[in-house]
């Protein structure tokens, strides 16, 4: 539906080859055996409770951190975005970037997909815009964050993430082994802006898998997944807890915490707005990822 321009198509949806899987999973593999060992000791701000889940767990769970209004006018937002960067009648793309933006194709999207958005997995650099933006500068988050990363916090990814019906979830994995930096932990903050089930595909947590060191990460053998998605193997998943949560809701975690998500099998999007922060100073080594953009969310700012 979208891969041509009148009857001509100029761009063939391709599944990622194997060496390009390797490739990357070998990538992410330079980050295997690293450990964090950091605990949470004095707090300002979060709940005994919020800390022990946090130390034992490797995660918080924030019922009802935003209405569920706001939730609506963020996915409204991020379809708005789609459109604006996504050209109309124009070539196929697995990806587009515009604005700031980068927005990635489902490798596989649904047979019933009739409009871009069904179609499109991930919008990522949004966090430093309107009500992106407005979130991560919300008292109550930065106060959770400062408990965990310290006074001085940026804000480097964010990901809409669509799940469409159909979409596959994405394997076991520990986000640190994405983020090639000179100190741990990150912090992901998913927040919910849809309902997540067993049936739409919520996350699935591996409580305490946080004080594991950094897995080897295997490329994902399912033919037509995401680019990007690799899986651990090497380790037991018995005690997986699905994280179901209702709009609204925040999940805080670990950037070692292993987790995937399940497919969604239901008959409608299952969507999260999940954005990564890290202390102010943080290094990244000599390139950086194009999915981040660096922003000072509090304390001394990226050029004190
Ligand atoms: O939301 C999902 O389906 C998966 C998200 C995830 O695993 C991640 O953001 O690291």
């Amino acid at each position: 539906m979208f891969n041509k321009i009148g009857k001509i198509f100029i761009m063939e949806r391709k599944d990622i080859d194997q060496d390009s899987k390797n490739e990357f999973s070998n990538k992410v593999n330079e980050q295997a055996g690293r450990t964090s060992l950091h605990k949470i000791e004095n707090t300002q701000f979060m709940t005994e409770d919020q800390k022990r889940s946090w130390n034992e767990c490797g995660y918080i769970l924030v019922p009802n951190f935003v209405e569920e209004g706001f939730c609506n006018e963020m996915n409204d937002a991020v379809i708005d975005i789609i459109k604006s960067i996504v050209p109309e009648d124009g070539a196929f793309s697995h990806a587009y970037a515009g604005d700031g933006h980068i927005a990635i194709r489902e490798m596989k999207p649904s047979p019933n997909a009739t409009k871009i958005e069904d179609e499109i997995s991930k919008l990522f650099r949004i966090h430093s815009k309107g009500i992106f933006n407005q979130f991560i500068r919300g008292e109550t988050l930065c106060n959770l964050l400062e408990d965990i990363l310290g006074p001085n916090i940026d804000c480097f990814l964010s990901q809409f993430i669509f799940k469409n019906p159909g979409a596959w979830g994405q394997p076991w994995h520990q986000d640190s082994s994405y983020f090639p930096f000179d100190r741990e932990p990150q912090v992901a903050a998913w927040l919910a802006t849809s309902e997540a089930t067993l049936e739409n595909g919520c996350l699935v947590v591996l409580p305490g898998s946080h004080q594991e060191s950094l897995h080897d990460h295997l490329p994902d053998e399912r033919e037509g997944s995401n680019y990007g998605y690799t899986e651990i193997k090497d380790h037991d998943f018995s005690q997986e807890t699905p994280m179901t949560l209702n709009k609204g809701d925040l999940l805080l975690f670990h950037s070692f915490l292993m987790h995937k998500s399940f497919d969604n099998k239901s008959n409608s999007r299952r969507t999260a707005m999940v954005y990564h922060f890290a202390e102010t100073g943080t290094g990244y080594g000599e390139v950086d990822s194009p999915t981040n953009e660096w922003i000072s969310i509090r304390g001394r700012g990226l050029n004190a």
